[in-house]
């Protein structure tokens, strides 16, 4: 069964550019309840320890850079197959390639400044959500 949880960050180049109201707006209008969420900046060694996966990718040196330049917000978000209906309303990794609508499409600036983050499993969600908040910040909000 697909979880009811994802965790977004809207990342610092869309923060910069004062599309923090239009992004939330946008997860709000497709249906997500956002039921934790904080402002923040990531050190380089939490960015390096949240995007471990792609620590041996080609791009994980500028990913961190970025990721650790400038505040973000991170939310929980609620909603029937979270992570999936996420995934769509936010688009494809690229920019270029994300369909019309799409968060990324209207507000990244390149693939590697694409705006938005989505967890894109319920793994990742668990693992994502957890290094963000603590279970009781939310689970009043999710029961
Ligand atoms: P997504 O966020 O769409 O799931 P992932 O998990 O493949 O994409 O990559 C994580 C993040 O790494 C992306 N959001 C993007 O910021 C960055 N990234 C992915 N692929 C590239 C690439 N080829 N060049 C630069 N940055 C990339």
């Amino acid at each position: 069964m697909a979880g009811n949880k994802t965790l977004t960050m809207i990342k610092p180049g869309a923060v910069k550019n004062k599309h923090i109201g239009a992004i939330i707006d946008r997860i709000e209008q497709a249906g997500f309840r956002i039921v934790a969420i904080k402002s923040l900046k990531l050190s380089k060694i939490a960015a390096e320890e949240f995007y471990q996966e792609h620590r041996d990718k080609p791009f994980f040196g500028e990913l961190v850079e970025f990721m650790s330049s400038g505040p973000i917000i991170a939310a929980v978000l609620y909603k029937d197959n979270a992570v999936e209906d996420f995934r769509k309303l936010i688009g494809s990794t690229d920019p270029a390639q994300a369909e019309e609508g799409t968060i990324r499409k209207d507000f990244a600036e390149s693939k590697s400044q694409n705006a938005v983050h989505g967890s894109d499993s319920d793994e990742s969600a668990e693992r994502e959500c957890h290094f963000f908040f603590s279970t009781l910040d939310y689970l009043r909000v999710m029961k």
